[in-house]
């Protein structure tokens, strides 16, 4: 068994971690102890449980068998895993999507109804008019003569036909540079509708169907773009919509944001519509008065993975950690409640809390625990469910055992709330909004390039220290760098998410950018979802001019350093799709096993859409490559080298 101090760099996480160990309470870390050794054929992508004649297994040095008993070899078997991965992503995030846009659906109807007989029944309204004219514009909605809850109706029907399209292209494709949309068109890449192309991509890896891996990689990469180009786009867009678009906003992060006299409230999770509801309801003066006479001094609600991004871009809601401290909040002693919606929420979170007082409270019907207590949340309920949980936790604040009791005191200030219409505003100034000065400051070599750092933590690895030290590389050699998930996390722990970040770690082109601006040298663009914000971002790069006429043409590279989801999987997948270079670590990958499926994903795959996968297990090896690719693309461009 490792040490603490190899588990993670973080030291609030290794203090959490003596406590857990002190109090035997097992955490991610001794489970993955116990599954040594791991299954050589999976982490090859060799192992294939397709149908039942198997399951079968190639062998790695070409002794025992080469094809399954169906006689699939270990390209299609490698292949059709990979294309199943990006298939659960892809439908992971779009399902998010799907229900953000219902939410706004049912919005317009209790708008209408709210007409007829004066009454509300849910909690949420439109909050970013602007954003919302301009995206029903983007669907062709003639706002005239029309109400907000009409365009609402019109607009949340179109979002919602993306999902069930059967032909045709999805809508926000048009956001990508013309190059790029003939290349997808060329190429049949271009995704129909969101769920045509899961269920697609599912046929195709069943038994007996494709057995061509690179028609498999095809079919997942249009999958993979439905994602970011439509699901996730679709979630995005939205939640800025109905709960606000993110500007730039001050926060604190990591398990020192817990107190101690405070009833504590931890939501975890995904999708930010219940959260919102929950940083509402944890302000209601008469559950504040309820918490202080149970002895508190007020209700401290916080938040781990996507969904604290989400509630920290849009409130300042402190993050409690990503994902590898979920159990170790609880394991803090100080928890009343965690509430949990969907995705990235660890079986294992049942087990820890029955160690302390804690309640675990799931929200989902998609996502229940055996023996956990559930409290259902619909739009219509959202208030009322948000209160009834913050009671819950505040009622259990007097079953708090004080002596058990431990929170690291350590917290970090970070900002975060950085959109692509932000980035926009705060580079162009706000009167003259232009991507320009980003544009000109690549081209004149000040800036060298821009990355996207994103993705998990994996206890394969040492939590944080791959986004940490490859993002420090990074900014040295004066990459811009912009961060979604739990990596933005991971960084903003270490320091980098302050504008001082700048005069502390990068070169001199960015910190003088970063001075005139006053922005921090890593920009939090928000969940993993937002990623989709990187893509509109970098279209923007594009549209500006001077940096060529293709993703593929900017001098910009992608990494997930210590990613664990199959959400990271169809998100490098997009990237990919959509021309951009992307390292990803934690390996194998689960598709070494098939040197061919390898071989096209790093290297031949460039030649077709102009974007490529790398693997690497070294922070600084995955700084060079990345900073090498950007020089590449700088050549391409003629541009000057980078200034400094
Ligand atoms: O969607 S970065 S561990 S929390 S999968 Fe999960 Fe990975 Fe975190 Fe957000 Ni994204």
């Amino acid at each position: 068994m490792s040490k603490i101090e190899e588990k993670s760099i973080d030291l609030a996480t290794q203090e959490a971690l003596q406590k857990a160990q002190d109090e035997n309470i097992k955490t991610t870390w001794d489970r993955l102890d116990c599954q040594q050794p791991q299954c050589g054929f999976g982490q090859l992508g060799s192992c294939c449980t397709v149908c039942n004649m198997g399951p079968c297994r190639i062998d790695p040095f070409g002794e025992g068998a080469q094809v399954g008993v169906c006689g699939a070899n270990v390209d299609t078997i490698a292949a059709r895993n990979l294309a199943r991965k990006v298939a659960v992503g892809a439908s992971a995030h779009s399902d998010h999507g799907r229900d953000v846009a219902h939410t706004l659906a049912l919005l317009a109807q209790e708008g209408e109804h709210k007409h007829a007989s004066g009454t509300h029944t849910h909690n949420y309204t439109i909050v970013d008019t602007e954003k919302f004219h301009k995206l029903a514009k983007e669907f062709g909605i003639n706002p005239e003569n029309k109400s907000k809850e009409e365009i609402a109706k019109e607009l949340s029907k179109k979002l919602l036909e993306e999902f069930g399209k059967q032909e045709g292209e999805l809508a926000f494709c048009q956001r990508a540079p013309q190059k790029r949309q003939q290349l997808w068109r060329k190429l049949g890449l271009t995704p129909r509708g969101i769920d045509r192309e899961v269920v697609e991509l599912l046929h195709t890896t069943t038994m007996g169907v494709d057995n061509d891996y690179k028609n498999i990689l095809n079919t997942a990469m249009r999958c993979a773009l439905s994602d970011g180009w439509g699901g996730s786009m679709i979630a995005t867009e939205v939640q800025d919509i109905i709960l606000g678009s993110p500007q730039p906003i001050r926060g604190k992060v990591n398990l020192g944001v817990l107190k101690e006299n405070y009833v504590n409230i931890v939501v975890h999770g995904h999708e930010p519509v219940l959260s919102e509801m929950a940083v509402k309801a944890a302000n209601d003066p008469e559950l504040v008065k309820l918490a202080k006479s149970y002895g508190a001094e007020g209700i401290n609600l916080v938040g781990i993975c996507c969904t604290a991004n989400e509630v920290l871009m849009r409130h300042g809601v402190p993050v409690a950690g990503n994902f590898l401290q979920q159990e170790l909040a609880i394991v803090t002693g100080a928890v009343e409640v965690m509430l949990v919606d969907v995705q990235c929420i660890m079986p294992a979170l049942h087990e820890v809390s029955n160690c302390f007082h804690t309640k675990l409270i799931t929200t989902s019907s998609k996502a229940r625990f055996p023996g956990v207590m559930h409290i259902d949340f619909t739009i219509d309920n959202a208030y009322e469910t948000a209160k009834a949980i913050i009671k819950a936790g505040v009622e259990n604040f007097p079953n708090r055992d004080k002596q058990r009791v431990s929170i690291p005191k350590h917290e970090m200030d970070l900002v975060a709330g950085f959109t692509k219409e932000v980035v926009f505003n705060i580079l162009g100034g706000q009167y003259r909004s232009t991507y320009q000065p980003l544009n000109d400051a690549i081209v004149s070599g000040r800036l060298r390039g821009l990355a996207g750092v994103v993705g998990c933590n994996n206890p394969k690895q040492t939590h944080d220290l791959f986004h940490t030290v490859l993002v420090k590389e990074l900014i040295k050699n004066d990459v811009l760098v912009l961060q979604t998930g739990c990596s933005a996390i991971a960084c903003a722990k270490q320091g980098l998410l302050i504008p001082e970040a700048a005069k502390l770690y990068a070169g001199k082109g960015l910190q003088e950018i970063c001075e005139a601006v006053g922005i921090p040298p890593v920009l939090h663009l928000g969940a993993c979802v937002d990623n989709s914000r990187i893509l509109t971002a970098a279209s923007h790069v594009i549209a500006q001019g001077g940096l060529g006429e293709d993703l593929s043409d900017i001098p910009a590279a992608g990494c997930a350093p210590e990613w664990m989801s199959e959400k990271a999987i169809t998100i490098g997948l997009y990237f990919v799709a959509s021309g951009v270079y992307t390292i990803f670590g934690a390996s194998p990958f689960a598709v070494l096993g098939s040197k061919n499926l390898t071989n096209y994903l790093t290297n031949e795959i460039e030649g077709v859409v102009g974007g490529c996968f790398a693997f690497s297990d070294d922070p600084l090896e995955m700084a060079r490559l990345m900073i090498a690719h950007i020089d590449k693309k700088r050549q391409a461009l003629k541009l000057k080298p980078a200034m400094y």
